[in-house]
């Protein structure tokens, strides 16, 4: 194992920075600490806190085998500060800079600029714990109520990875942004957190399912975006959290097909051949596709605002600098510096949405934005697959990129799923028809029975295919004493 790979567990704070040798750093994280888990106390898993969880923990940071499963009460999570293997001789590979050493300090004039960057994407993790917080008591299976603990305390690691780049590299500025981080909270109107889907609830599964495959994914090219930063230690340290939001992605991936998958074989038992027969299908205690629709609709729209706007100066200062790559920038063969380039933008030219080409650098919101959508294109045909499957005819779309914006270009019009503009009262008469509503959250309340009994899942979701860390069928995920 090479120094940087291994994870040192006597220390307080399990980690690979060598933080037994650091001891200012150490002695701010460990202040911050007990901040921290009255933090996950208060907003973490409601009512879960004192059982035992079938986690796994990070213990390496190689490719093989970095992660150990067994029991563990969330309050005792190993949450660790761990940072991919540092790739020797790296040079920045975009932007002024390129081609230049990495910076393992804060460049001077780009501290404040990658501070912002730090805080935006530290806020977002504690935020996706406060929202999923009450999601335990309605879980339909022990398998999923596992699976969002994970998810939660892999999210709360995210935030430690983010509070740590904060109190080594910013001194006191960064210890307060790390407190500020613990003081801000979902949907709280006098200290919101930082983006607008984050104040959003998560109150039902199917939205949790949702969140993980669009929002998380929203997550992950960010993440991956900074992972081409020329600030080395937020290379590393976004690198390592890929490797968790891989798991994040399979659960949203998976629990909307065992969702689909469900409602497909009741339609098919019930010999309901039309999707859009809600009150038979709701009957039988499963969701129904147009619902299904509906939910992508609003969790795609909100997702892409996290995107920013399609010009964007911040963007283009961010990727100049060399803090902020594109997806996959190592893999793009150009050069990488873009200052002539131009990339085809959407706009609304004469009350028409047209494409037209902008200067390449401010429009990288916008180029990131089409790289996630090709994504959750991806990901929306493999479900389409079940349908296809079962004979049913129904398949979900991708509402365009202007439907029910409330950041950038679109902000200020309404434009139907398929991209049609509409005026104020028709988009009213209109909206209940693309965006779930009130009774479709209160079917959802309803639905969302908690089922207990280890191996057995709710009547609207089917098994997974298959266990975790190979366990058996009934495997009891999470202890609930009877
Ligand atoms: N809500 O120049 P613009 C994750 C603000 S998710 C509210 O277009 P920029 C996760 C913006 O701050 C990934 N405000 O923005 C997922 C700016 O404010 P100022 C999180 C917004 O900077 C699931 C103004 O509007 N990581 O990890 O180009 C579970 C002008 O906007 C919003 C990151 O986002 C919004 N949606 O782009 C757990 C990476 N959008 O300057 C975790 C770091 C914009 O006028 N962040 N504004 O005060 C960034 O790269 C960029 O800041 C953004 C915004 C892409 C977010
Ligand atoms: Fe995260
Ligand atoms: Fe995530």
């Amino acid at each position: 194992m090479t120094e940087s790979s291994h994870v040192a567990y006597d220390t307080l704070i399990p980690n690979n920075v060598g933080l037994s040798s650091d001891r200012k750093v150490l002695k701010a994280l460990e202040k911050w600490r007990p901040e921290f888990l009255n933090w996950w106390n208060e907003m973490g898993p409601e009512g879960f806190q004192e059982v035992p969880v079938y986690l796994r923990t990070a213990i390496s940071v190689e490719r093989e085998g970095w992660a150990q499963f067994g029991y563990v009460k969330m309050p005792d999570y190993r949450w660790g500060i761990l940072l991919a293997p540092s790739v020797e001789n790296r040079v920045i590979g975009f932007g002024e800079y390129k081609g230049q050493p990495v910076w393992q300090e804060v460049p001077g004039e780009y501290r404040s600029l990658l501070r912002r960057l730090i805080v935006i994407q530290g806020d977002t993790e504690p935020a996706s714990v406060e929202q999923q917080r009450f999601l335990g008591n309605t879980a339909p299976s022990l398998y999923d109520m596992r699976n969002v603990f994970q998810v939660n305390v892999e999210e709360a690691r995210h935030l430690w990875a983010m509070v740590y780049l904060l109190q080594k590299y910013f001194g006191r500025d960064g210890r307060e942004e790390a407190q500020e981080l613990l003081r801000r909270r979902s949907g709280n109107a006098d200290a919101p957190r930082l983006l607008g889907a984050f104040n959003e609830q998560t109150p039902d599964w199917l939205s949790f399912f949702m969140f993980t495959f669009f929002t998380d994914r929203d997550g992950k090219m960010q993440l991956e975006s900074l992972a081409q930063s020329g600030f080395d230690p937020l290379s590393r340290t976004t690198r390592f959290m890929l490797t968790e939001e891989a798991h994040h992605m399979f659960v949203g991936q998976s629990g909307i097909a065992r969702i689909l998958q469900r409602t497909c074989e009741v339609m098919k038992q019930n010999q309901i051949e039309d999707p859009s027969e809600i009150e038979r299908i709701r009957q039988y205690d499963v969701i129904d596709l147009p619902l299904v629709q509906r939910k992508v609709n609003f969790h795609f729209s909100v997702s892409l605002d996290l995107f920013g706007s399609e010009i964007s100066t911040n963007a283009a200062n961010f990727f100049d600098a060399g803090l902020k790559g594109r997806y996959k920038e190592s893999d793009i063969d150009d050069d990488h510096r873009l200052v002539d380039s131009l990339y085809p933008v959407l706009k609304i030219v004469q009350g028409q949405i047209e494409t037209v080409d902008a200067p390449a650098l401010p429009a990288l919101n916008m180029r990131l934005r089409d790289d996630y959508v090709r994504e959750c294109a991806r990901g929306v045909e493999r479900w389409n697959l079940i349908m296809a499957k079962a004979g049913i005819d129904f398949r979900i779309k991708l509402p365009h990129v202007a439907f029910n914006r409330a950041i950038g270009e679109f902000s200020g019009v309404e434009v139907t799923p398929d991209g049609h503009l509409l005026d104020d009262l028709a988009w009213q008469q209109q909206q209940d028809h693309f965006l779930p509503t009130e009774e479709d959250r209160i079917f959802l309340k309803n639905l969302m029975q908690p089922i207990r009994q280890a191996g057995e899942y709710a009547s609207w979701i089917a098994p997974p295919a298959r266990t975790i860390d190979s366990q058996s069928d009934d495997f009891e995920y999470v202890r609930i004493p009877s």
